[in-house]
């Protein structure tokens, strides 16, 4: 849940990037740090396995700076996306403001995908939130690679996106559609934030 600490009037949310094995998660954060400049980050944590799978989750501090007079926070962590790592999953989920989907354009990955976003689903039901009132983007990531290897953003959308939310075509690798993601749920979730505290 997102901290609103009138006091010393300061927002903290948590957004959790979610998906797939080897869907590119982690790189997103590493791309979001290489980019931001020190006076606006914190330490990166990464909690990896020997061959850089993700194991527990990464964790990267973002301050946003100022808005309407409160210092916002946004905390953002990694899912490990191997499917044995269920339990560390649903605990990383836990408390989630905003999710990004991250999914692996290849093609011969669709159906890792699609069970990857059901996952999410029923992580989130079961955390008795109104999974359809989480703010949740999708990215599909990999747009780099040869056309005959990937699936279109249409394509991938008919399969994944049945609720409609926004989506982001993206190469973590190199940056295009990183930021344009990031951007995208902290609006949704600022939006949520805003709603619920007003009045
Ligand atoms: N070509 C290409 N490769 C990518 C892209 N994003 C990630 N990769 C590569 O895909 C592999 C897996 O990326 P990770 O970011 O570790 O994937 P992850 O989703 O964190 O994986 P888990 O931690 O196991 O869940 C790495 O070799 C990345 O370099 C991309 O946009 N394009
Ligand atoms: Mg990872």
């Amino acid at each position: 849940m997102s901290l609103v600490n009138y006091a010393t009037r300061e927002i903290t949310c948590k957004i959790v990037y979610y998906g797939p094995g080897r869907s590119g998660k982690t790189t997103n954060l590493h791309y979001i740090y290489g980019q931001v400049p020190d006076d606006r980050k914190g330490k990166m944590v990464s909690l990896a396995t020997q061959t850089d799978r993700t194991l527990f989750f990464d964790f990267l501090p973002l301050d946003l700076g100022s808005i309407s007079g409160f210092t916002t926070k946004f905390q953002l962590y990694t899912v490990p996306g191997q499917v044995y790592y269920h339990a560390t999953r649903k605990l990383v989920l836990q408390g989630a403001d905003g999710v990004v989907f991250v999914a692996d354009s290849q093609a011969r990955q669709l159906q890792e995908n699609i069970e990857s976003f059901q996952d999410l689903h029923a992580n989130l039901g079961e955390q008795g939130v109104d999974v359809r009132a989480v703010p949740l983007v999708i990215q599909y990531n990999k747009q780099d690679l040869p056309s005959d290897l990937i699936l279109t953003t249409e394509e991938l959308s008919d399969a994944l996106n049945f609720r409609g939310v926004p989506e982001f075509a993206a190469d973590a690798l190199h940056g295009p559609g990183v930021f344009e993601t990031l951007r995208g749920i902290s609006e949704l979730v600022l939006r949520r934030l805003s709603a619920a505290h007003k009045g």
